[in-house]
């Protein structure tokens, strides 16, 4: 499924694409765990948005869009290696990991055309549970961006990174703001790995900021997965 109207996907550059997304997380002191592909499941690249997933706990959601449904069935049989526990959002809330910001303890929920309003609620209150605060963040009316971590991201510091459109959010008033230039909203969508910072190529401006501001920023080439309405967080569940 895709909005972006940059044409059709190279198979081989995505494979390609992939295969350094996953070769920088090591790099960055990560191990890996790699699913087989789902050919029923075209989407089902984008890990991240059929779970939510702690330091406290481990939360499998209800993909927003009926044609990934059933892409959380594989991942919780993955999970269970790892967690005690898992929990799941369940219906009628539909939730999407790529709208769930962690910044620490507290959590940003966004509401969006595949987080509902029940799906945020049952979050708010699995986390709860556990300590942490959230705050829900209702991003329907912005027609540039799918979720909300296509908008903002945490990347530790107290430093979050927003598009112009979201840079004012009262939400966001204590961090430190990384404002992005227009051109380069495509980036606000980075990864925090320890100690380097995961970006998508091609967007200096942003680059020379994090240099600037003490982070170290790793471009990685993700023209493919723009094309399907995918950053650099959806193609991974990192815990
Ligand atoms: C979708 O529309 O669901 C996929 N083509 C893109 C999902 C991107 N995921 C994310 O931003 N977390």
């Amino acid at each position: 499924m895709t909005t972006a109207a940059l044409g059709v996907p190279h198979y081989d550059q995505v494979l390609q694409q992939h295969a350094c997304y996953c070769e920088a997380l090591k790099e960055c002191g990560l191990g890996i765990v790699t699913l087989d592909a789902d050919l029923r499941y075209p989407d089902s690249t984008f890990v991240e948005d059929t779970a939510v997933l702690t330091a406290r706990c481990a939360i499998l959601t209800k993909p927003g869009a009926p044609t990934r449904e059933g892409e959380t069935a594989a991942i919780r049989e993955t999970l269970r290696r790892f967690f005690p526990e898992v929990l799941e959002i369940q219906p009628p809330g539909t939730l999407d990991g790529g709208d769930i910001c962690e910044a620490e303890d507290h959590f940003f929920i966004g509401l969006s055309h595949r987080t509902n309003e029940e799906g945020a609620r049952q979050l708010a209150a699995h986390l709860a549970r556990v300590g942490y605060s959230s705050s829900v963040i209702d991003i329907r009316a912005m027609t540039s961006i799918l979720h909300l971590k296509s908008g903002i991201s945490y990347i530790g510091g107290n430093t979050l990174v927003a598009i112009e459109e979201m840079a004012e959010n009262e939400h966001f008033r204590h961090y430190e703001l990384i404002r992005m230039p227009l051109e380069e909203s495509y980036a606000a969508n980075c990864v925090r790995a320890n100690e380097r910072v995961l970006v998508a190529a091609g967007y200096p401006q942003f680059r020379a900021e994090l240099v600037g501001r003490g982070f170290h920023p790793q471009p990685l080439e993700m023209s493919e997965f723009q094309k399907m309405d995918g950053g650099l967080s959806c193609l991974s569940l990192r815990f």
